[in-house]
């Protein structure tokens, strides 16, 4: 801690444009980052504190709260001026911030009317959901949030069953839309199920082999149906992948990275002309663990790219706080939001997250608590901390041992950036 007491401050406003507390070695300034209003405290020319700020009374409270941690008195009359400045440096940012922010409205705005003259407004987005055994079990953990030994499975589905999601709650990034799932029964469906379809999800029993034969034809069936029959959204990338299948119940294996090599090498061959169809993408799937949630992640993020704003959000949280990663999650549909840059798996993340989750809501009302709004789950290289902040949103932040959230500067900054998200969400 700086030493000695008591020193006279008076208010000096540097070349470089940051304000320097004389007879300290701090400096204050304030930044316009990613259309954000950043407060930043330097002692010797390195980050000692940061915050967005919202309103300028914040940074009085900052202010008030480094000088008394730091032991730097100041007169009143000598605060009032600093705090002047800084004002008219506030409302100086504020001005060019807005700025910024109408342009980056005109943006969005010309861009979701591109966007919406590609879509109709009521498009709805049609996935297949077919092939061999655990079809049921596969929409009921993923759509349902249910646990693998709460499935029930007893009755065969005997027709096709159509269940609609709705994403329209997403609008507000351009991403708003409805997915509509057709689950078939263990039959090969006629030509009305693929018509139309854009995303086919064909469900292998990896553990039946007397069919792997007739699952690998039917696969192969599916997926030239799909091309004569199926349509891909104009607001598509050309290059999206929208056949994926499921090499599903692999917690039967012992080693299943190599069985899940070798099934894949298996089933991607197309019967009709002996070679291997890259078009479809494969993913090893169990109800016991989050595979499920992983591949549906990256499924549904080739239909609904995470908005590049929010991005920049959590990577920002992530850098003030100094954490390893900071993930938004839709807990509904298990969908991350946003995510700062990783080197973590997103997807993996997501289907543990929403697992553990779900896991606790469940028990809870047992023991009299309800509507679960924060969790800390320490690990020998750090902790992850979830933040429930609605009905809808997770926030979920890995964090290094020596980070302290509960410290008044981290809560601030948790705060703002929800306030932030919650402007694009
Ligand atoms: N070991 C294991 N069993 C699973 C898994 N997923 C589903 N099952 C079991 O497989 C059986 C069939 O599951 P369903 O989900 O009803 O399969 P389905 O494809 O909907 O069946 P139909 O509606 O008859 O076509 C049930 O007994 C499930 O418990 C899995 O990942 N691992
Ligand atoms: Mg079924």
């Amino acid at each position: 801690m700086f030493q000695p007491k008591n020193y006279l401050a008076c208010w000096e406003k540097e070349e470089s444009d940051n304000m320097k507390i004389p007879g300290s070695f701090f400096e204050v300034l304030l930044k316009l980052k990613d259309e954000l209003i950043e407060f930043q405290v330097l002692k010797q020319g390195s980050i000692e504190y940061r915050a967005h700020i919202i309103d300028f009374s914040e940074i009085e409270a900052d202010l008030a709260d480094i000088l008394e941690e730091n032991d730097i008195f100041l007169p009143q009359n000598r605060l009032d001026r600093i705090l002047r400045d800084l004002e008219a440096e506030y409302l100086e940012v504020q001005q060019k911030q807005r700025e910024l922010q109408k342009q980056h409205l005109q943006k969005q705005k010309s861009f979701t009317q591109s966007y919406q003259a590609l879509r109709s407004p009521n498009e709805v987005v049609k996935i297949l959901l077919t092939g061999f055994s655990g079809k049921s079990s596969i929409y009921q953990i993923i759509f349902e949030g249910k646990l693998a030994n709460e499935i029930q499975t007893t009755l065969p589905t005997r027709r096709i069953e159509k269940h609609i999601l709705d994403f329209s709650f997403l609008a507000k990034q351009n991403r708003g839309q409805k997915l509509e799932i057709w689950e078939s029964g263990s039959f090969f469906p006629d030509d009305s199920f693929f018509q139309d379809a854009t995303v086919l999800l064909f469900v292998i029993d990896s553990f039946d082999v007397d069919h792997y034969e007739e699952m690998r034809l039917d696969l192969h069936k599916s997926v030239k149906k799909m091309n004569e029959m199926g349509t891909n959204p104009q607001y598509l990338p050309k290059n999206r992948k929208t056949l994926f299948c499921l090499i599903h119940k692999m917690d039967r294996f012992q080693k299943i990275l190599e069985k899940f090599r070798s099934l894949v090498n298996y089933f991607q061959i197309d019967p009709s002309t002996g070679k291997p169809n890259r078009e479809i993408v494969f993913y090893p799937t169990s109800i016991f663990d989050s595979s499920l949630y992983k591949a549906w992640t990256q499924i549904i993020e080739t239909l609904m790219p995470k908005s590049s704003k929010l991005d920049q959000l959590s990577n920002q949280l992530k850098e003030d706080l100094a954490l390893y990663t900071v993930l938004i999650i839709e807990k509904r549909t298990g969908l991350p939001i946003c995510s700062s840059k990783t080197l973590l798996d997103d997807a993996t993340l997501v289907g543990t997250t929403n697992r553990i989750i779900i896991t606790i809501e469940k028990i809870l009302p047992d023991y009299k608590f309800t509507n679960l709004r924060e969790l800390r789950i320490d690990t020998a290289t750090g902790f992850v901390k979830v933040h429930i902040f609605n009905e809808y949103y997770i926030l979920l932040m890995i964090c290094p041992p020596n980070v302290n959230l509960d410290a008044p500067a981290a809560k601030r900054i948790i705060r703002n950036f929800i306030a932030n998200m919650k402007n694009y969400i």
